[in-house]
């Protein structure tokens, strides 16, 4: 009992249990094995009695310390399997929810794509690309002089009823308005090619717009256009026609035409209404088309002089052309859609045919 070899191996055999325990039951049995009333180290700290005071105090030193570090090694390895516990615990109790529906497995989630109005959007970017124009952006909050003022449309002038404006601060003296159309970006890129030597400008500017207009089969508050605008030396009236014409052609296919009509806008002079052949008769004549085989796609014409002072472009060099037209209106001849409506629904049924 006094030899120091006999205490290591007490250590080293309670420390062989203490490893070997592999749950909180096992734990609490190894415990009391180790340490408890009858396990070989309370024996040992029994058998000092029988010692001399000297021994007794040395061998006493000694078994305290062989108790501490057996109660270490029993706290540590039972906080190993605590923790071991709970990591399987919580494995088991993760809820898979693939075990309730047939078949997830093998059929991996449908996965999403852009929007209808978003894909005609690019669509009709890459074609006008295609034919030489870059492709801008402007705000969709702009400001009276932008919206209107600067496309020769001053204030309480008859032409503003064409477009029945969400106003964000009437009556202030800057007020601001929420785009009612995407011709105030042609201003924007004249103003900045003005002050930056930006001249000739070829570029189309696609964008949401906003209108006072009860949603019907053709109509929504809030809708899309793309603008065109081409300021460039010796531009004519035959250079609207014949983009409009290669435009047509090259989005809708060789069966569809356009024409233009004469019609009026401010901010051009001629100006005239773009329509093509109606892509749901082909030009027959049906109810989508009133019986005339063609449907009004956008605006145009000549830049008018009036918004090339306004911007600073001098008119005896410069001439221009002007387009703008519905971006959801494309979408609706090209697929065929007889209420536009739908585009706005979030009817998943609707949206995952295109
Ligand atoms: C304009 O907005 C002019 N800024 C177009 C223009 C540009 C003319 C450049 C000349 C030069 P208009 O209000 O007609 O014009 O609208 C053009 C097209 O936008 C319409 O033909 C239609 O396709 C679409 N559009 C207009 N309002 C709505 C609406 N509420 N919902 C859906 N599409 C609309």
């Amino acid at each position: 009992m006094s030899d120091a070899l006999d205490i290591d191996a007490l250590v080293d055999e309670a420390r062989s249990y203490i490893e070997a325990a592999q749950s909180t039951e096992e734990i609490r049995q190894m415990t009391a094995n180790v340490s408890g009333k009858k396990s070989p180290i309370a024996e040992a700290h029994r058998a000092l009695g029988g010692l001399d005071p000297e021994e007794r105090k040395e061998l006493g030193r000694r078994l305290h310390g062989a108790r501490t570090t057996i109660e270490e090694l029993i706290e540590r390895r039972r906080a190993e399997i605590t923790f071991e516990e709970l990591t399987r615990e919580m494995a088991g109790a993760r809820i898979d929810l693939t075990e309730f529906i047939p078949g997830a497995i093998v059929a991996p989630p449908a996965r999403g794509h852009l929007h209808l109005v978003s894909q005609t959007r690019d669509a009709l970017e890459d074609v006008f690309v295609g034919m030489g124009f870059e492709v801008a952006e402007g705000p969709e909050i702009e400001t009276d002089w932008f919206n209107f003022g600067a496309l020769n449309i001053p204030p309480a002038h008859p032409a503003r009823g064409m477009w029945d404006t969400f106003y964000l601060n009437l009556g202030s003296p800057e007020s601001t308005l929420l785009r009612t159309h995407t011709s105030p970006v042609q201003i924007h890129l004249m103003e900045d090619a003005v002050v930056n030597g930006g001249l000739p400008i070829h570029a189309v500017m696609p964008g949401r717009c906003y209108r006072r207009d009860t949603p019907d089969a053709r109509h929504l508050p809030v809708f899309h256009q793309i603008e065109g605008l081409v300021v460039d030396r010796g531009i004519t009236f035959a250079d609207l026609a014949g983009t409009i014409e290669v435009f047509t052609t090259a989005y809708f296919g060789p069966d569809i035409h356009s024409r233009l009509r004469p019609a009026y806008f401010p901010f051009t002079e001629p100006s005239a209404e773009f329509e093509v052949t109606c892509t749901i008769c082909h030009g027959e004549g049906c109810r989508t088309c009133s019986m005339t085989g063609w449907i009004e796609l956008g605006g145009c014409g000549m830049v008018d002089p009036a918004v090339f002072d306004a911007v600073g472009i001098d008119t005896d060099e410069w001439t221009g052309f002007a387009f703008g037209f519905g971006i959801d209106r494309c979408a609706q001849m090209r697929h065929q859609i007889a209420d536009m409506r739908a585009l706005i629904e979030n009817d998943i049924r609707f949206l995952r045919q295109f």
